[in-house]
């Protein structure tokens, strides 16, 4: 068996499966014909996720001493003690977290999934607190930044294990094509659609160090935290192909200013060439 072995921050991590991927060729094959798959083992060891947690953790929880524009809330304004704290740009707070081994192995299940080459493009810290009431709104990535309409993997680290009961990730199968939905405010800084039929979801748990991989134009969400403990999770968003350390400087600032221009107006879906259901992913 051929295993490969990265060297990150002075420590070796083995990323070996058959051919030096970690996803299986099921797993694979479910990012590309259906827009997502979740892997249901710790494909990080617990060690790893430890510390990401206690770094991500601790982000979170200072969250008021930071920059203002670098924490949100996810949640629906309208229900009373419900919030979704998210630190968006994480690493850049916390730059340990790029030097973990476990940035090592996300990095490794983009390519798997993409195929090649990746560049990070943007991370974030989810939190969903206990017994909170706060869901994720449906929507898709790519209505944050409709301009960066490029080929993409997130990978959704869970830091906690992630259940139904504590508001793991859904995602509606794409069939191989899902077309830029419009998409309307959710709250203080989330988007929501409309335009989906919620009973083709599927819910997808997974333990700790477990990950879900999606592409920018799946729709997801997630659940409320009905549990006693806290949901945390490491998201990175992953473009295909090598990208210049300028480019994604550009890129994020130009998201930074159309979002802050866009927010709280609603995102209309513009209309493609070769029809509403054209796949840009093929061709
Ligand atoms: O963690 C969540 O609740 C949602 C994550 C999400 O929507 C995303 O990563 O795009």
């Amino acid at each position: 068996m051929e295993t490969r072995t990265k060297q990150m921050n002075g420590g070796a991590v083995s990323v070996g499966r058959p051919g030096g991927h970690l996803l299986t060729e099921a797993e694979r094959r479910s990012f590309v014909e259906r827009g997502f798959t979740a892997v249901e083992r710790p494909v990080v060891p617990a060690a790893l996720v430890a510390e990401v947690r206690t770094l991500i953790a601790d982000l979170l929880e200072r969250r008021a001493s930071l920059p203002a524009d670098s924490v949100h809330d996810l949640a629906d304004g309208r229900v009373e003690g419900a919030m979704i704290p998210e630190v968006i740009n994480a690493r850049l707070l916390e730059p340990r977290l790029l030097g973990s081994s476990a940035y090592a192995i996300c990095e490794q299940l983009a390519m798997d999934a993409l195929g090649g080459k990746v560049t990070l493009d943007f991370d974030h810290a989810i939190g969903k607190p206990p017994h909170n009431a706060a869901a994720t709104a449906w929507h898709q990535d790519l209505a944050f930044n409709p301009l960066a309409d490029w080929p993409t993997a997130t990978v959704w680290l869970a830091l906690t294990d992630a259940t139904e009961d504590n508001g793991c990730m859904r995602y509606i199968p794409t069939n191989g094509s899902r077309r830029l939905l419009s998409h309307e405010p959710f709250g203080r800084d989330g988007l929501r659609t409309l335009e989906l039929s919620e009973d083709q979801a599927v819910v997808c748990p997974v333990p700790a160090g477990g990950v879900t991989l999606h592409n920018q134009r799946t729709l997801h969400g997630s659940g409320p935290n009905t549990t006693d403990g806290p949901r945390l999770a490491w998201i990175l968003k992953f473009v295909a192909g090598g990208r210049s350390t300028q480019f994604l400087r550009a890129q994020r600032k130009r998201v930074q200013e159309s979002w802050g221009a866009r927010r709280g107006h609603p995102i209309e879906a513009p209309r493609r060439a070769g029809g509403a259901d054209a796949d840009p992913y093929r061709g």
